[in-house]
């Protein structure tokens, strides 16, 4: 099997429509939405309309039966524009809608996927107060009361895109259910559905980045779920949350990907028509050359990204690659807004410039969805370190 560059013209459709969409719907009201720090529900709405809930689910649950390098192609045209509206999409895909497909029984399918691919987001809580790159240091619990045939969950999460939202229906959250016989811990997933008893949800505000885009911290007082709620099987739980995070990771790379070339559009486009000592900036062999290097890592990281997904679209190994992909794609998305910066000089630091905003949404690349350092961990243990 040989992999293909060349983009078939369904997908050629497909970017160019998200494209527009960025450009003439979300582009005109970025600046107020990072200003004031909102989640816009009418672009969201927007969003679901189009078909980016429920990309990659098939049809009889609702979904658009997208193919993986589709889905990542609409995520980099979003993030070209702006980064909150991106990451609206990418952690419902990957990490709220993924682990249900993926994962669901028949009955937990029908019963959330429907909704999800259309009216509604699902958030991922793996991560909490005292468990971030350590992810298996959980301290949320859940306990079997089998009197009831129900789990009862305690604890907290922190970081949860998408998860206090008013048009939230659940969070998948992995919990400790017992120990293992060497002493780890059992860890288990469940579908917790927004509104349960005793769940709290509330917006984390004051962020640097992606401040249009939703983030919770959840607290679970008692919080009963019948036992048909497991995702999985008890004690697969960590391993639900780390292929799920491997998906995760692409779509990472395409936020980065994506922000790299908006950072070089508005970049190129400035230095052409901003003048210094007599000329364009572009004719000055110090910008020339930055926006040349700029490009150069660009197309680096697309045919490392997309051949990871590619990966991952043909059941291929792709776990090596995709943590390959978002380390390269998230520095090169801080490199290209960094540059793009520096050539608009005091510009690039007023919020009037979309360049500013890029400059702080890469940050977030780096650490989400495992840092740099968590990539590179992952990919040095598959070299055999
Ligand atoms: N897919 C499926 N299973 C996986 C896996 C993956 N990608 N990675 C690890 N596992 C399995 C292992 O096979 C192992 O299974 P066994 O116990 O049956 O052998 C188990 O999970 C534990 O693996 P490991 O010992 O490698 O776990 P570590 O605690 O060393 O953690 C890292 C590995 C650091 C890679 C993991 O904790 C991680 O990715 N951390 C970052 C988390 C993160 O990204 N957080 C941000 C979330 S924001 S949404």
């Amino acid at each position: 099997m040989a992999y293909d560059f060349s983009e078939n013209d369904e997908l050629k459709m497909l970017r160019e429509t998200i494209s527009e969409f960025a450009r003439k719907q979300i582009e005109p009201k970025a600046r107020e939405l990072d200003r004031d720090e909102t989640f816009s529900y009418d672009l969201t709405r927007q969003m679901g309309e189009l078909g980016l809930f429920g990309t990659i689910v098939s049809p009889e649950y609702g979904g658009q039966g997208m193919d993986y390098i589709s889905y990542i192609v609409a995520v980099e045209e979003l993030a070209k524009v702006d980064s909150s509206q991106a990451a609206t999409i990418a952690a419902h895909n990957s990490l709220g809608v993924a682990p249900i497909f993926y994962y669901g029984t028949e009955e937990q399918k029908k019963k959330f996927l429907p909704d999800l691919c259309r009216n509604s987001l699902w958030a991922f809580g793996l991560t909490e107060p005292s468990a971030g790159s350590d992810a298996q240091a959980s301290k949320t619990t859940a306990v079997y009361d089998s009197a009831r045939d129900e789990w009862v969950i305690n604890g907290s999460k922190l970081w949860i895109t998408n998860s206090a939202t008013d048009i939230t229906k659940g969070i998948t959250v992995q919990a400790v259910t017992g120990k293992q016989s060497d002493n780890g811990v059992e860890l288990s997933c469940f579908l917790v559905p927004s509104g349960t008893k005793g769940l709290t949800c509330r917006a984390m505000k004051d962020k640097m980045v992606w401040r249009a885009s939703n983030t919770g911290e959840l607290y679970f007082d008692n919080v009963r779920v019948p036992s048909q709620n497991m995702l999985g099987k008890r004690g697969q739980g960590f391993k639900i949350m780390m292929d799920t995070l491997d998906g995760g990771r692409l779509s990472i790379g395409a936020m980065g990907l994506g922000l790299a070339k908006g950072a070089l559009g508005l970049t190129l486009a400035y230095a052409k028509e901003r003048k210094t000592f007599g000329k364009p900036l572009v004719k000055h062999q110090g910008v020339a050359f930055k926006l040349a290097e700029m490009a150069t890592r660009i197309e680096a990281a697309e045919s490392l990204l997309y051949k990871a997904c590619w990966l991952k679209q043909n059941h291929l190994p792709f776990q090596k690659q995709a943590a390959m992909a978002k380390l390269y794609c998230s520095e090169l998305a801080e490199f290209c807004a960094r540059e793009g910066q520096q050539t608009f000089g005091g510009y690039g630091l007023m919020k009037e410039y979309p360049i500013e905003r890029h400059y702080r949404d890469a940050a977030l690349l780096r650490i989400g969805e495992g840092t740099s350092e968590i990539q590179r961990l992952v990919i040095s243990r598959y070299l055999g370190c």
